[in-house]
């Protein structure tokens, strides 16, 4: 018998959520518990393509924004063989970020509506589950300053925050919202109940296409 599939699992949220620390945490004990896993992120930072948006977040370099949002997806579809092929292997990828965050911070700036922001993912691989780390503007500040790059800055968080509530109303998409204010054992432990009822899903499903 063909070896089961892997999960599309992808975590979003506005900054100072605790995305990275829980996908950590999550591929770890995924692991732990014999679960082929591996740790995902966007931007990728490290390809061609994502070193072009990498010097223009940190600031060191000025894009047109149709442009850097065209590079964002571009540097997800340059992604797709090695996310399809890992998956079929029976991997379970944990991403953190992905079409979701471009959609909502590109349309969160002036001009930009999210349908047109949406359209150059149309027909990336379907996540079988995205969590969305919810943490109200008021906790986000508790948790520090923001850092320098590009779009870290609490009026900007909100106007993503709410373009963020618009894509949860998609009902083809399995959203699953969790509590960030709770202490990061807590997060965890949400995250991997849900987790596990995906890739137990996933493994006789086909994987989709987004948004199609
Ligand atoms: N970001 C991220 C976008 O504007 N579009 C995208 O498609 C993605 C994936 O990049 N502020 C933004 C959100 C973040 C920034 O992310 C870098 P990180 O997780 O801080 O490296």
């Amino acid at each position: 018998m063909a070896c089961k599939r892997g999960a599309l699992i992808v975590l979003e949220g506005v900054d100072k959520a605790g995305k990275t620390t829980q996908c950590k945490k999550l591929v770890q004990a995924l692991q732990q518990s014999g679960r082929p896993a591996e740790m995902m992120r966007f931007p990728d930072r490290t390809t061609t393509i994502g070193q072009l948006i990498s010097a223009y977040l940190e600031k060191k370099s000025e894009l047109e924004d149709h442009t850097v949002h065209l590079l964002f997806s571009a540097n997800r579809w340059e992604m797709v063989p090695s996310m399809k092929k890992k998956l079929d292997q029976g991997i379970t990828l944990v991403v953190d970020r992905y079409a979701f965050s471009g959609a909502a911070f590109t349309s969160a700036k002036p001009g930009f509506c999210l349908d047109w922001c949406m359209k150059p993912d149309v027909g990336l691989p379907k996540p079988d589950l995205v969590m969305f780390l919810q943490l109200s503007p008021s906790e986000a500040a508790l948790r520090g300053q923001f850092g320098e790059e590009r779009y870290e800055t609490s009026v900007f968080q909100r106007a993503v925050q709410q373009k963020f509530e618009q894509l949860m109303k998609d009902p083809s998409v399995n959203w699953q919202v969790i509590d960030a204010s709770q202490n990061i054992e807590g997060v965890h432990n949400s995250i991997m109940d849900h987790s596990l009822n995906a890739i137990n899903t996933a493994q006789d499903q086909l994987l989709g296409e987004l948004w199609k």
